[in-house]
Parts: C-alpha cells; sequence; structure tokens
C-alpha cells in the first residue's frame, strides 16, 4: 500500500493507493495523521487503512491524472554518501581531477564505522512529482542521484520509503569537500515522491530496483539500474546515526545514497527530463531548468 498527496480543489487531500491501483482518500491531510491515529487504536497504519477504507470515498481517476504533491512535507530531508561502491569510485574520479581507480579520503568514509551523512534540504526547498529541478548557475558538472529515502518517525522508526532525487554539482564537490554543502543545497535541488510506500508492506528493502532515466529532447539519453541490495550499509544503522544527539523531526527523509552515476562526462541540460523508478514504489518524473528565479521561494 502507498500514500500520495494531490491537489484537489486547490487543497492538498491524502489517499491510499492498494496494491491492485485502487485509490481511497483519506480524512487526513498527512500520513503522520494516520500514523499518529492508528498508534492510538493500537493499529498499524495498513491494519488501520484496511479496516476503514471500505467507508472511504474512493477517487474516481487513475493516479496519472492526478496532480500530485510532495507525498509528506519533510521538515527536513538528509542525506547519506558515499554508501555504495559506485558513489566511492565516482567521488575519487571527481576528486582527483579525473583519475580512474584513484584513492581518496572517501575510500576511509566508505569503509569507517561513521557514515557520511548530510543535510540536503528543507520542506520549502524540495519538490515533488513533476516539478521543474533547477540547475545551478555556478556549476558546469551536474548530476541527479537516485536514492531510496526512508521516511522516519520522530524516534527514527521507518514509516515508509519514498524515491529521492539528490541533485549534486560534481565540479563543486570534486574542487574541494568543504563546499560539499553549494554542491547539493540550494533552490529546488531536491525532489521527493510520487509515493510514500507503507514500510510494514515491503518484504525486503534490500531487494528494491532503482533505475534512473535521463531524457533529452524526448529521446533517452542514459539509462542505469541498480539495486539496494549493493548498499554498504543497514538502513537502521544510518537512522542511528542521524539521531545521534540529534532532534529529528517526524516526516523527515532520510536519502541513502546513490548506486547509479551517468558517465563520466554527462553533465545535466536545461529542458532535460529524469525519470527515478524504484519497485513497488512507482516513478519520480522532474524536468530540468537552468534558470532559477531572480525571487527567492520555490
Ligand atoms: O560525498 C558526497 C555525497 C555523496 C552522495 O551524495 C551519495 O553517495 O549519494
Ligand atoms: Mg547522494
Amino acid at each position: 500500500m502507498r500514500i500520495i498527496r494531490f491537489k484537489q480543489k486547490n487543497e492538498a487531500a491524502l489517499a491510499a493507493v492498494t496494491d491492485d491501483d485502487k485509490i481511497y482518500q483519506l480524512p487526513y491531510t498527512s500520513l503522520l495523521e494516520v500514523v499518529e491515529v492508528a498508534k492510538e487504536k493500537g493499529l498499524t497504519p495498513v491494519s488501520f487503512i484496511n479496516e476503514h477504507i471500505q467507508e472511504q470515498v474512493p477517487v474516481d481517476k487513475k493516479l496519472e491524472e492526478l496532480q500530485l504533491l510532495v507525498p509528506i512535507e519533510a521538515p527536513e530531508v538528509w542525506a547519506s554518501g558515499v554508501t555504495y561502491q559506485k558513489s566511492k569510485e565516482a567521488r575519487n574520479y571527481e576528486a582527483t581531477g579525473g583519475k580512474l581507480d584513484a584513492t581518496t579520503f572517501y575510500d576511509k568514509v566508505y569503509d569507517a564505522e561513521r557514515p557520511e551523512i548530510f543535510f540536503k534540504s528543507t520542506k520549502e526547498r524540495t519538490i515533488g512529482q513533476n516539478d521543474d529541478l533547477f540547475l545551478r548557475s555556478d556549476s558546469n558538472w551536474q548530476i541527479p542521484e537516485p536514492e531510496l529515502g526512508l521516511v522516519l518517525a520522530s524516534d527514527g522508526e521507518i514509516i515508509g520509503y519514498t524515491i529521492g532525487n539528490d541533485m549534486s554539482c560534481r565540479d563543486i564537490e570534486g574542487e574541494n569537500p568543504l563546499y560539499l554543502p553549494q554542491a547539493k543545497l540550494w533552490t529546488r535541488s531536491c525532489s521527493i515522491g510520487p509515493a510514500i510506500r507503507l514500510a510494514e508492506t515491503v518484504e525486503n528493502a534490500y531487494d528494491l530496483t532503482i533505475t534512473c532515466r535521463i531524457y533529452r529532447n524526448d529521446k533517452l539519453e542514459f539509462e542505469g539500474s541498480a539495486s539496494t541490495g549493493q548498499l554498504k550499509r543497514k538502513y537502521d544503522e544510518l537512522v542511528s546515526f542521524l539521531l545521534r544527539d540529534n532532534t529529528v523531526f517526524a516526516g523527515t527523509v532520510l536519502l541513502t545514497g546513490t548506486c547509479i552515476v551517468p558517465p563520466n562526462e554527462f553533465t545535466l541540460a536545461d529542458n532535460d527530463c529524469v525519470d527515478i523508478e524504484i519497485s513497488g514504489i512507482g516513478v519520480l518524473s522532474n524536468p530540468i531548468k537552468s534558470q532559477a528565479p531572480v525571487k527567492s521561494g520555490v
């Protein structure tokens, strides 16, 4: 079962999507409310929704016809880095001015007990399905990072899984790792969606296929796939480091790192479209735009 938010008469509506793609509107505005009410009744979110689903209004539209919003207004988005071999190799390449098989401090963090975890985005900066992602105007080497996102309760419990795009500037990070926040965080540099798959309905979160497709002039420019089975760490391990001496707000999303990197000569361009698919969750689709608005705000 998946949870979506969509625009209806200019308001945000919440809905559950069953495994056979039937959509039922829920009388709540956020997944967190569902989790809380279910807990008060001693039920899991899925059993609570199933118990009441017949009383809910079915949505008489297909998923593709709805104007989807971010599935959760995550107060913060955090991200894990160098959790896959592929990311380690790409980081080494950009940090050494393009040496293949180089070894750097990224090898150290890949093997260390403490993972790399960094601040990625806020509610105001994070966008959803079909919204434009912006390119950074002072970078010439930008890529999407397709990642599985963990949707967390304030105690770190994984409530569900979503898809995230951790847009990144390889030239800025490669020039100096201290530039990481600038390589990762700007207006509209993070998207999540299109749905949240409730954790209790995921049999094995280490067996999900992630596929990234980048379209240019309506032609497929890049396609790559990988499995979450290649993750070097465990999800609970990443969450436990995020929780250390830190206040985690309910609905925080923790991205788990990229396992797909386009070829080194690739950079995103204006009007590209990035699709990220994760089995059982859906396809997160975002057009890429080179112009950030003059005014701040998303
Ligand atoms: O060290 C930089 C961040 C790497 C990252 O975002 C990733 O591995 O996904
Ligand atoms: Mg990343």
